[in-house]
């Protein structure tokens, strides 16, 4: 009897230790490094998410020249040829499920060869590169296009460069560039982030950007608009989000 007595004990000590273990393995996940003060907590609405219907998505991107996309918070694809190729042009068609309403949110970059902006650093055409981008997003179920890009959508540059565009012939560009570098502020794929203070994008033509390999592969909606931030040149990294609706 006495044995048994220990042994309940034993288990009901063990009981208490792993609950006190799991729930300290949840305190330390839900915490952040960095909480910025505009994120609340998304986990209500993931936990509502999983619940309903999920839908079949198809994104159709061209860059000028890197991209990686995000629905609700999780990334589902990316450009496939990386941002250290130098002439990179390409169309990309990612497939994903999500379920409405859907937070897009993306990353695009203009290739630059260091934080001086310039490309063909050394060469006879050294210069700032140019940047631009296009999407579209289909509801595979009913065919129907739910989301494209245009003047909408919220822009956040996080590299500038070079911020003296004088330095564009220099012989020593990366000492005379000066450039600006901010941080991906955190949770900002969220659909909980207010991006209300990000600036809407600007719409360019496709002159202006110069499209080029792959851009004409798409049948882009007449709605679908090439965008970048106010200096197509300059503005060398973008986090960008869009709400959309269930239709
Ligand atoms: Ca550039
Ligand atoms: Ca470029």
């Amino acid at each position: 009897m006495k044995l048994f007595r220990s042994t309940v004990l034993m288990l009901a000590i063990l009981g208490v230790a792993a609950c006190s273990s799991s729930s300290e393995t949840t305190t330390t996940s839900s915490t952040s490094a960095l909480s910025a003060p505009s994120v609340t907590e998304a986990e209500p609405t993931s936990t509502v998410a999983a619940s309903a219907q999920a839908s079949t998505f198809t994104a159709e991107v061209w860059a000028d020249n890197w991209f990686s996309l995000y629905v609700n918070g999780q990334l589902v694809g990316e450009d496939s040829v990386p941002i250290t190729t130098e002439r990179s042009f390409n169309a990309e068609t990612i497939t994903f499920t999500a379920t409405y309403p859907l937070t897009i949110a993306m990353i695009t970059k203009d290739y630059k060869e260091t934080d001086s902006g310039l490309e063909y650093i050394g060469e006879p055409n050294q210069q700032m590169g140019d940047g631009g981008f296009v999407a579209q997003f289909t509801d595979t179920a009913t065919g129907e296009i739910i989301a494209t890009t245009n003047g909408n959508w919220r822009g956040f540059v996080i590299q500038t460069a070079p911020l003296n565009s004088e330095c564009e012939k220099s012989a020593d560009p990366n000492t005379e560039c000066q450039f600006e570098i901010l941080e991906e502020p955190s949770g900002w794929t969220s659909p909980s982030f207010d991006d209300a203070t990000w600036p809407t994008a600007t719409v360019y033509t496709a002159d202006e950007v110069g499209v080029k390999d792959g851009y004409d592969t798409i049948t882009w909606d007449g709605n679908a608009k090439l965008i970048w931030g106010s200096n197509l040149n300059t503005n060398n990294t973008i986090l960008w989000r869009i709400h959309v609706p269930q239709l």
